[in-house]
């Protein structure tokens, strides 16, 4: 408290997030006050928005089996760098470090850009947690990513994190296998138990099998181990997607809606993240393409390690799940905005464990707006604009108000090889009509501040 006294009479600039005070960087500070303003609303905290159903029905599934999962739902969107990339094993030149993308406070702390940011200390809680032992957890928090404006994207979403571990055992004399091999068949069991009683049968299609060298697996476990470790988590995964998208599909045969599909077809492809290994990603097949729903993988013992457990002690994975894109065809929202409205029209629409459809009310109509200007110079000092700087400008002044922002030209003069770009703003608000004047009024902002901040001369 004193410091943040001490910074303000000195007139160090600083923000205050989530009731906290901190120092801010010019050269690195690239929060603004319409993302601030974001972190304290918690929509997956709130039980009839269709994010907090969510959260709580794919909770409830997962608990139902074993009850083994310790749920963190109250952890706050400010973490540091250490959390969110070093403490998971992120190599210092990563892209996902970069400004462009993610919104830093200053040099120590940053808005997470995932719920990833948290899994170290989660590790930690059910490791010293005797008293409820627990072998996983689940996480579900907003994060923040810096990039582009349209219908499904936003740069507040929602994640849920789970992990879940086992503690390794050695064969007994007599018994065929360790106890800890016992158990996770037993686990996996249960999760298949669970998901045969699905209505609808999932068909899955699994083509990172065997693994090859470019998604490999850890020294420290065996290939029985990985081999169970990957059934567990990946049942899992199909249990929390069966789950969710049968429950849509039998309202949709109750509501005949045509476009109704006759079974549910989920595929796994291989991926990469610094923490795991191997590492997957599911996808689902809904209304003709392939939609990305979670990346997941076997932890690294690296992490483990960090999070206080011996070497060679423990085995488990984690996944890390995108809420927002699954309500929004669960609930059929046809705009990610609509999910931050404060419209009675919308919230009212929502009960308490009820998946139910949008019904949109009148959509009320938008009106483009083109910026074109001249890149600067393509040399080394010249401060360069990315197109996600581009975004978070329109969107410190536009706020809400603004549908989506698409790139409509390049354009090289003969001449002078100069660049120059244009950008087509649709201002539309999903509350009211917005007028003309109101309209070129936030066009006028928009030009003068790119101006002003970026030194680009407008076409
Ligand atoms: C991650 O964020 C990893 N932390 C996931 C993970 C956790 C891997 C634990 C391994 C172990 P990714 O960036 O792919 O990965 O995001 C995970 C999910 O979040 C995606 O599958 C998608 O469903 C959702 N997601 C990602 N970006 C967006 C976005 N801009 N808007 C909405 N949802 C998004
Ligand atoms: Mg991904």
């Amino acid at each position: 408290i004193c410091l943040h006294r001490l910074y303000s009479t000195l007139k160090i600039p600083q923000v205050e997030i989530n009731g906290i005070k901190y120092k801010t960087n010019p050269k690195i500070t690239n929060v603004t006050d319409s993302i601030i303003q974001l972190t304290d609303r918690s929509l997956h905290l709130k039980e009839s928005h269709p994010i907090g159903i969510l959260r709580h029905l794919i909770e409830k599934k997962l608990n139902s089996i074993d009850n083994s999962f310790r749920i963190f739902n109250n952890f706050k969107p400010v973490v540091t760098t250490m959390e969110n990339f070093d403490s998971l094993g992120f190599p210092k030149d990563h892209p996902g470090r970069s400004k462009s993308d993610t919104y830093y406070i200053n040099e120590t702390h940053l808005l997470r850009t995932h719920t990833s940011a948290h899994e170290l200390e989660c590790f930690q809680k059910i490791k010293y947690d005797t008293e409820n032992s627990k072998s996983g957890f689940l996480i579900s928090a907003d994060v923040y990513r810096r990039d582009e404006i349209d219908k499904t994207h936003y740069p507040v979403f929602h994640q849920m994190e789970g992990a879940t571990i086992w503690k390794r055992a050695k064969a007994n004399e007599g018994a065929k296998e360790p106890l800890h091999i016992k158990k996770i068949r037993e686990d996996i069991r249960k999760v298949e138990d669970k998901l045969n009683k699905e209505n609808v049968k999932i068909t899955v299609d699994d083509n990172t099998l065997p693994l090859k060298e470019d998604n490999p697996k850890q020294e420290y476990m065996s290939d029985l181990e990985v081999d169970l470790c990957s059934q567990h988590l990946k049942r899992s995964i199909e249990l929390i997607v069966s789950e969710v998208f049968n429950k849509k599909i039998a309202s949709m045969i109750k509501d005949k809606a045509n476009n109704t599909p006759k079974e549910l077809k989920v595929r796994w492809i291989n991926a990469y993240f610094p923490w795991t290994a191997p590492s997957w990603e599911i996808e689902v097949w809904w209304q003709g393409e392939w939609l990305e729903l979670c990346g997941c993988g076997l932890i690294r013992e690296d992490v483990l390690l960090r999070a206080g457990y011996k070497p060679s002690e423990t085995v488990g994975w984690a996944f890390g799940l995108g809420l927002d894109r699954i309500a929004m065809l669960l609930f059929e929202i046809p705009d990610i905005r609509l999910l931050w409205s404060s419209d009675e029209r919308f919230s009212k629409q929502f009960s308490k464990g009820l998946i139910t459809s949008f019904k949109p009310y009148s959509k009320h109509p938008g009106s483009f707006r083109d910026v074109a200007f001249w890149l600067p110079k393509d040399e080394p000092d010249v401060h360069q604009i990315h197109e996600n700087d581009l975004m978070e400008i329109i969107r410190n002044i536009a706020g809400d108000l603004v549908e989506s922002v698409k790139l409509v030209d390049n354009f090289t003069h003969p001449k002078t090889g100069r660049k120059s770009t244009c950008y087509r703003i649709n201002y539309q608000s999903m509350d009211r009509n917005l007028t003309n004047a109101e309209v070129n009024a936030l066009q006028e902002t928009v030009c003068s501040k790119l101006i002003e901040e970026y030194g680009v001369e407008l076409r």
